[in-house]
């Protein structure tokens, strides 16, 4: 996506200062205090590099996945070689080149606000009491390609039913990690980090809604978000936070990266709508990668038969 915000600086030119309010910021926000601290940072490469290419056990099929007689996968190369993860750079290779920073092991989520207490969990509690599913799902960048994805993850409302969220929560925030230590480009200003989304309740609760810890069978590659990454298939992809380290539930529709970076190019709802573009970039067709012949893109992302009534009543093009 666009740089439309200033252009980015050289990190030489953003003072000591500056970057230690970020840290500490960070260091807040993912409430990592103390394991920041007590982690070794060469235990946590060595950790990371355990957890490349390795098997998810006991995947279960999903019958919300695609018929695959209409809807082949995208090669796990494209998928894992052309992607947007804006923290480790701004062009397509540069999650491919940079991600093996990020450490994802040990890693916990934060869920807080609107709930009785705060709750921790690490990433191996959560995939001990949810169960993994594939999910292969349509996936439609608002830049004009898309991709088909055979995910592993589990619904988002598995988590949300453990979390004890009081009456006043409406909305879900999904904050990703944002340490310039392990990712050098949260140094720039090309977004105002750390990089957050956001759904309503409904939307979060809803069966389609998964966190993904996978995608062909193995562990997420970092290029795509480990090791626990949103996937909301009817709306467009920056929807879906990567390597997220915090869960708020909050009582008003927060403001997210995007409505910030660009509130007249990017609405909370971001459904997949064929009849409203983007300023910049049709949304009518797309490109899925591998194919040459552009496709209509459909409503919802072809998910409306599931989804559409979310929104009955609403004017997609004001609620855009
Ligand atoms: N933290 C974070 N999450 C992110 C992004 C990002 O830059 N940072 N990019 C978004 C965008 S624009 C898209 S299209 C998808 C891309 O996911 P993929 O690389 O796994 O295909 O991730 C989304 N999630
Ligand atoms: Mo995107």
């Amino acid at each position: 996506m666009p740089v439309y915000r200033s252009t980015p600086i050289a990190p030489s030119e953003i003072t000591g200062a500056a970057l230690y309010a970020r840290r500490r910021d960070f260091i807040k926000a993912a409430g990592l205090g103390a394991i920041a601290g007590a982690l070794g940072v060469r235990a946590g490469l060595a950790a990371a590099e355990q957890e490349r290419g390795k098997r998810i056990e006991g995947i279960v099929k999903s019958s919300f996945s695609l018929d695959p007689l209409n809807e082949k996968a995208t090669p796990f190369d494209k998928i894992t070689g052309y992607n947007n993860f804006y923290e480790f750079g701004p062009d397509k290779d540069s999650p491919l080149k940079h991600a093996h920073r990020l450490r994802t092991r040990p890693w916990t989520v934060l869920v807080e606000g609107e709930v009785k207490r705060p709750l921790t969990f690490s990433v191996e509690d959560i995939l001990k009491w949810a169960l993994p599913e594939e999910r292969v799902y349509r996936m439609r960048c608002v830049e004009g390609w898309s991709m088909v994805v055979p995910w592993v993850g589990f619904p988002l409302n598995e988590l949300i039913k453990r979390a004890e969220i009081t009456g006043n929560a409406k909305f879900v925030e999904f904050w990703s990690l944002a340490d310039p230590e392990q990712m050098p480009y949260v140094r720039t200003p090309f977004l105002d980090w750390p990089y957050t989304e956001a759904l309503r309740l409904d939307e979060a609760m809803h069966p389609l809604t998964i966190l993904a810890a996978g995608l062909y069978g193995e562990v997420l590659p970092n290029q795509n978000g480990a090791p626990l990454r949103l996937v909301v298939p009817w709306k467009y992809g920056f929807k879906g936070a990567k390597s997220i380290v915090k869960i708020r539930f909050v009582a008003r529709q927060p403001q997210t990266v995007w409505t910030k970076a660009g509130p007249d190019e990017y609405g909370f709802y971001s459904n997949v709508n064929p009849d409203v573009d983007h300023p910049r970039w049709s949304q009518a067709t797309e490109r899925r990668l591998g194919e040459f012949f552009k496709r209509k893109t459909l409503p919802f992302n072809g998910y409306a038969g599931q989804v559409a009534q979310l929104y009955a009543g609403m004017d997609l093009r004001k609620f855009f």
